[in-house]
C-alpha cells in the first residue's frame, strides 16, 4: 500500500477495527477514511454506493459485522445472518463498482464445522454441519468468503478473506451478556474482587478448547495479507495453540487477583468442543503472532482499568 493510498476500514470502533487503525497509523498511512454507524448505515445499499462514490478508497478492510459472544449469537440468530449479509454485500460489491484496488474480508472461524479435525485447515471449509449456537453468523461469514471469490473469479478484483480466531485485547466488548468469553471473565473477576464477592459464576463445563490471539497481532496479519497475499483461497489467522476455558479462567483470575470461588453454570451453552486453527499457510507466507497469551491478557486488564467507568454506562 503506498502511504498516500486512501484507506477504508469500515468497523473502525470494534475491536479488530479499531486494532487496524492504529496499526496503519504507527506506520505513518494519512489518509485513514472512516465512518461511524451514525454516519453510514452499512445495510442500506444506496448510502453505501453514494459513500464509495464520494471517498473513493483504494484499500478496504472489512471489520465491520454484528458480533457477539455465545449467548448473543444464540439468541438474535436473525439479527446476526441479516445484518451481516448486508453489510458484507454492500461493502464488497460497493468496491467493486467504485474500482477499490484490494479489499480484505474478515471472518471468523465459527466458519468451520463443528467436528472439523483440529487443528482447522482452510479446505475444512463446507465439509460438515455448522456448531448451531453460531450457525447464523458462521452462514453470513461463509457468504463474504464466497463473495470475495466470486468477484475474484469473475472480475478479477483483488478481493481476499482472512479468518481470525477468538480476539481478545483492547477496545473489546465487556458487555456480560454479549461479550465474548475473555472480556466477561476480566469484568466478572475484577468486579468480584472489587466488591469482596466470595464467588464468581462462568458458564458452561470449562472443558471447551479455544485458541485466544491479541487483537494487535491481528491487525498485523491484516496488514501483512493486505501487502503481500493475493491468493483466492483465505486465510486463518492464529496463534497455534489453544486452552481450555478452565484453565483460561485461572489465568485471568491469577491475572486480576480474584481470590474466591469459581462456580460453573452448566445451563449455559458450551459451544463447539475445540477451536484451534492450522496457522500453516500464514506462516508460509512469512508472518507469526507475536503476544503471549498472559502478556495479553495483563495488557488488557491493564486496559480495562482504564476504561472500566465507559461500560458501567
Ligand atoms: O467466547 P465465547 O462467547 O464464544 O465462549 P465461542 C467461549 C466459551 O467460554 C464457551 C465459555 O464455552 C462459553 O460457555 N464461557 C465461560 C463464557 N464463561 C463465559 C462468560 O462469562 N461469557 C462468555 N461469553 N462465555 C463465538 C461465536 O463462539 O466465538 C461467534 O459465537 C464467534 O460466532 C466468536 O465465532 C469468535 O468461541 O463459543
Amino acid at each position: 500500500m503506498e502511504q498516500d493510498a486512501r484507506i477504508y476500514v469500515a468497523g473502525h470502533r470494534g475491536l479488530v477495527g479499531s486494532a487496524i487503525v492504529r496499526a496503519l497509523e504507527a506506520r505513518g498511512y494519512g489518509n485513514i477514511i472512516t465512518r461511524t454507524s451514525g454516519e453510514l448505515d452499512l445495510k442500506d445499499q444506496a448510502a453505501v454506493r453514494a459513500f464509495y462514490a464520494a471517498e473513493r478508497p483504494d484499500y478496504v478492510f472489512v471489520a465491520a459485522a454484528r458480533v457477539g459472544g455465545i449467548l448473543a449469537n444464540d439468541t438474535y440468530p436473525a439479527e446476526f445472518l441479516y445484518d451481516n449479509l448486508m453489510i458484507e454485500a454492500n461493502l464488497i460489491h460497493g468496491a467493486w463498482q467504485a474500482g477499490v484496488q484490494k479489499l480484505l474480508f474478515l471472518g471468523s472461524t465459527c466458519i468451520y464445522p463443528k467436528h472439523a479435525p483440529q487443528p482447522m485447515n482452510e479446505d475444512a471449509l463446507l465439509t460438515g454441519p455448522l456448531e448451531p449456537t453460531n450457525e447464523w453468523y458462521a452462514v453470513a461469514k461463509i457468504a463474504g468468503i464466497k463473495l470475495c471469490q466470486a468477484y475474484q473469479k469473475q472480475y478479477g478484483a483483488r478481493f481476499i478473506s482472512a479468518m481470525p480466531t477468538n480476539l481478545y485485547g483492547p477496545g473489546d466488548n465487556f458487555d456480560l451478556e454479549k461479550s465474548h468469553v475473555m472480556p466477561a471473565l476480566i469484568r466478572k473477576f475484577h468486579e468480584a474482587k472489587e466488591s469482596d464477592a466470595g464467588s464468581v459464576t462462568v458458564w458452561g463445563t470449562g472443558t471447551p478448547r479455544r485458541e485466544f490471539c491479541h487483537v494487535g497481532d491481528c491487525a498485523a496479519a491484516c496488514l501483512f495479507l493486505m501487502e503481500h497475499y493475493d491468493g483466492y483461497d483465505f486465510v486463518n489467522i492464529g496463534v497455534g495453540e489453544d486452552v481450555t476455558i478452565r484453565e483460561l479462567v485461572e489465568l485471568v483470575q491469577r491475572v486480576v487477583g480474584f481470590e474466591g470461588e469459581v462456580l460453573w453454570d452448566t445451563t449455559k451453552p458450551d459451544g463447539t468442543p475445540r477451536k484451534l486453527v492450522d496457522v500453516a499457510r500464514i506462516h508460509a507466507l512469512g508472518w507469526q503472532a507475536r503476544v503471549p497469551l498472559e502478556e495479553g491478557v495483563r495488557a488488557t486488564y491493564q486496559w480495562f482499568l482504564e476504561h472500566q467507568d465507559d461500560f458501567r454506562g
